[in-house]
């Protein structure tokens, strides 16, 4: 993954439990790199083994963490320099989601290493939709959930999340029940 992605990792571990939690954690993961280089690619190993360092480290179950790394990323590439990008994605959460794919195209035009997840709206009603989550990446659904959280945040509206069909036997993604309220 990119870069920014471990930088990300990096800022929110330094920002919840300072510099010296985050050099235990990757000194643990085996990572060498003092500073990540957003827009360069880095195996995804190097992100996998920093999220398993840090549940280790911090004792906190690695899905906990990625749902709230989930959370932070919607604010931190707002403020990273994709504030404008994220804006142009939707005015509203529905219409965000809707135009996912979209602004992974836009993105990749400027990433040619990106392997964008892809998600798909179903059931769209005014309070709630099912997401579909399609990714070549594993064990990243409670990240999803944490990205929804943060859109909701974003958007100013409440946002509950259920996990209802993980992928594995029958079936090739993810699915999410999202339901909204003013
Ligand atoms: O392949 C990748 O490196 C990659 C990195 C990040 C692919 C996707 C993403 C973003 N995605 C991560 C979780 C899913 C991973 C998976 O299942 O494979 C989150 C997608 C998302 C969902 C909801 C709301 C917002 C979301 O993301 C917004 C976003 C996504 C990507 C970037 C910024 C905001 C991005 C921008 C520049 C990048 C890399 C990613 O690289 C740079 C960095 C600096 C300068 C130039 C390019």
């Amino acid at each position: 993954m990119y870069g920014l992605v471990n930088k990300a990792i990096q800022d929110m571990v330094v920002g919840k439990f300072g510099e010296a939690a985050w050099n235990r954690i990757r000194q643990a993961a085996g990572v060498e790199d003092e500073v990540f280089v957003a827009m360069e690619p880095y195996d995804d190993a190097v992100t996998y083994r920093l999220v398993r360092a840090a549940s280790e480290q911090l004792g906190a179950p690695a899905d906990s963490l990625l749902e709230a790394f989930g959370e932070f990323w919607t604010r931190y590439t707002a403020r990273e320099g994709f504030g404008d990008l994220l804006q142009a994605t939707g005015s509203n959460i529905t219409e965000f989601l809707m135009n996912l794919d979209n602004m992974h195209a836009r993105i990749g035009l400027m990433c040619p290493h990106l392997r964008p997840p892809s998600f798909r709206c179903s059931d769209v009603t005014p309070d709630s939709l099912t997401l579909h989550y399609y990714s070549e990446r594993e064990g990243l659904a409670p990240m999803v959930k944490g990205l929804l959280a943060g859109l909701g945040k974003n958007f100013d509206v409440g946002v509950s999340v259920e996990h209802t069909r993980q992928r594995g036997e029958g079936i090739d993604h993810d699915e999410f029940q999202v339901r909204f309220d003013a």
